[in-house]
C-alpha cells in the first residue's frame, strides 16, 4: 500500500514537473532564433567497407577511393553568405565495428596549437563531426579535431538553447583518428596544400545514446553534420597568429563552413543536419546504387517530437506526456 502510494506521488510529481517544464520549453522556443534558410538538409548514402582501414589520415585505401565525396562545404548560413575561400569535403563508410569518416581541407597555412584532449579545439582551425542517431535533437554527439590530431569528444544532453549541458567527460573509448598534412605545420613562408583526416568511431560507443541499432540496419538514417572552423591568421615574429580586430581587441569572428547549412551561426540545431542513410552494399561494388528513402525526410523543419527534462539529476524522456524512460546522470 505504501509502495502504491509512493508510486502515485512520484507519478503526480513527474507529471507536474513535466507540465511546468513543457510550458517553460514552449515559452523558450519562441525566443529561439529560427534558421533563415529553407529546410533542405543534405543527404548521403554511406556504404560498407569490407576491408580494414588504416586510420592514419591518408585516404589511399582503395575502398576510400570508391566512397563518394559529399558536396563541397558551404557557409554555415547557406546561400546567405559567399562561398568559402577553401574547399572542404567529406566521405563516410561503415563496417560491423566502426563508423568511418574522412575529410579533406584545402589550406595554404596549416597551423595548430592545442595538444590536450577535450580542449576547446575550435579555438584552432578544426574539423567537426556532429551526430544525432535518432534525430530527436537531444543526446547527440560532437567531435572536433585539429591538425595536430588533438580531439574533443562530448555528449550534448540537450542543445545549448535548452540549457545543455555539454558532457566533456564523455570519451569515445576505442576511437581512432589520423591526420595527414600535405604541406608543413606551423611553418609560415611556404604554401601548404591541404590536410586530410580519418576517423573511426566504434559503434559500441555510438550506441550509448542512439536509441536505435548500432551498427545500423540497412536503410537506417542518422542525422549527421560536419563543420570546419577557419580563423583569419597573419604572421607575427615568424609564427601564425589570429588577426586581431583593433575595434574590439579580439580576433575577428571565425568562418564556419559546413556540409548541411544551418541557416544561422549555430551548429546546435540538429534539425538542420544532413541525413546519412546506411546501405549494406559494399562501396564500389555496386550494380545498382542504394536509393535514398525520401519518405522519412520531413518536408519542413520538424518541431521536436520528443522532449527530455532533467529533474533531480534524472533525465526524463517524455513523448507527449508519456514517460518513456528515466536514468540517473
Ligand atoms: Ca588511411
Ligand atoms: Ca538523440
Ligand atoms: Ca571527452
Amino acid at each position: 500500500m505504501v509502495q502504491q502510494l509512493m508510486c502515485l506521488v512520484l507519478i503526480v510529481l513527474l507529471l507536474s514537473n513535466f507540465i511546468t517544464c513543457h510550458s517553460n520549453h514552449e515559452q523558450k522556443t519562441n525566443l529561439f532564433p529560427i534558421p533563415k534558410i529553407e529546410f533542405a538538409p543534405e543527404r548521403y548514402i554511406c556504404y560498407q567497407s569490407k576491408i580494414p582501414l588504416k586510420i592514419d589520415g591518408t585516404l589511399d585505401e582503395p575502398i576510400w577511393q570508391q566512397a563518394e565525396w559529399t558536396d563541397d562545404f558551404i557557409d554555415i548560413e547557406g546561400d546567405l553568405k559567399p562561398k568559402p575561400k577553401f574547399q572542404t569535403r567529406a566521405k563516410m563508410l561503415w563496417d560491423a565495428d566502426y563508423f568511418y569518416f574522412a575529410a579533406e581541407l584545402e589550406e595554404p597555412d596549416i597551423w595548430a596549437t592545442l595538444i590536450e584532449r577535450d580542449a576547446v579545439i575550435f579555438y584552432d582551425n578544426d574539423f567537426e563531426i556532429f551526430m544525432d542517431p535518432d534525430g530527436d535533437t537531444h543526446e547527440y554527439y560532437e567531435f572536433e579535431m585539429n591538425a595536430f590530431n588533438t580531439i574533443w569528444d562530448l555528449l550534448l544532453i540537450k542543445p545549448y538553447r535548452d540549457g545543455g549541458p555539454a558532457v566533456n567527460a564523455w570519451d569515445i573509448q576505442g576511437l581512432k583518428t589520423g591526420v595527414f598534412v600535405d604541406g608543413t605545420i606551423n611553418q609560415p613562408g611556404d604554401k601548404d596544400r591541404r590536410w586530410t583526416v580519418e576517423v573511426a568511431m566504434p559503434w559500441k560507443v555510438l550506441k550509448e545514446c542512439a536509441y536505435k541499432d548500432a551498427p545500423p540496419k540497412n536503410g537506417d538514417q542518422w542525422r549527421v553534420n560536419f563543420s570546419r572552423v577557419e580563423w583569419q591568421v597573419e604572421v607575427k615574429d615568424g609564427k601564425y597568429s589570429k588577426v586581431i580586430n583593433p575595434a574590439t581587441g579580439k580576433p575577428y569572428p571565425e568562418d564556419n563552413w559546413v556540409w548541411s547549412p544551418q541557416g544561422l551561426i549555430n551548429m546546435h540545431y540538429p534539425e538542420m543536419w544532413g541525413f546519412v542513410q546506411f546501405s549494406d552494399k559494399i562501396a564500389g561494388k555496386l550494380l545498382v546504387k542504394a536509393r535514398m528513402n525520401f519518405n522519412s525526410i520531413p518536408k519542413k523543419m520538424p518541431n521536436g517530437s520528443c522532449d527530455r527534462y532533467i529533474i533531480n539529476n534524472e533525465i526524463i524522456l517524455s513523448n507527449l506526456g508519456n514517460i518513456l524512460i528515466s536514468f540517473l546522470i
